[in-house]
């Protein structure tokens, strides 16, 4: 019996790209905080000159899928990192925006291979949202942590 488990650790071998949406950016900005600290404690380098990481800004949460798609097919990424935030309050087209955004990230994993951490909040108010973005936890730590066990755990796991 084999027993296959991602790695928080010994992440050397990992290069991950996040895509991040600019609107609600008083939150995403936060989570983008909170995930590149949790990467970098665990040894992954953050820093401006990383050939192991890099950012892609994007309108809204709705645009993920699209850039999420395009940086997983390039191939130089074991895995993907998606930050939004949708807020009920801001839109009626919430629903439109969520199912967009997690139908999209979801289909690119699956297409593509690569591992796409869904790291979009999706909350009725932005005080619900800042809770989630460091006023109380960080969540962008947590997606952090999910990128490094799917990158790791997809190295591992046989198959194509
Ligand atoms: N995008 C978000 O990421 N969060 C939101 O709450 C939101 N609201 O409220 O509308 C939102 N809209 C923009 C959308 O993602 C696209 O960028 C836009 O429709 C252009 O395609």
């Amino acid at each position: 019996m084999a027993t296959f488990e991602g790695r928080f650790t010994d992440v050397q071998g990992l290069r991950i790209a996040v895509v991040i949406a600019r609107f609600n950016d008083l939150v995403t900005s936060k989570l983008l905080s909170g995930c590149l600290d949790c990467l970098s404690r665990h040894g992954i380098d953050t820093g401006a000159d990383s050939t192991q990481l890099d950012v892609a800004w994007v309108p809204g949460s709705f645009e993920l899928p699209l850039v999420a798609q395009k940086l997983a097919r390039s191939g130089r990424y074991q895995v993907v990192i998606t930050l939004g935030a949708v807020i009920r309050g801001d839109t009626p087209h919430f629903d439109v925006v969520v199912a967009e955004a997690s139908k999209g990230i979801a289909s690119v994993s699956r297409d593509t291979g690569v591992p796409v951490i869904f790291g979009v909040l999706t909350t009725d108010t932005m005080q619900q949202a800042l809770e989630r973005a460091g006023i109380k936890s960080n969540l962008g730590w947590s997606y952090a942590l999910q990128a490094l066990e799917m990158g790791s755990l997809m190295q591992a796991v046989p198959g194509a």
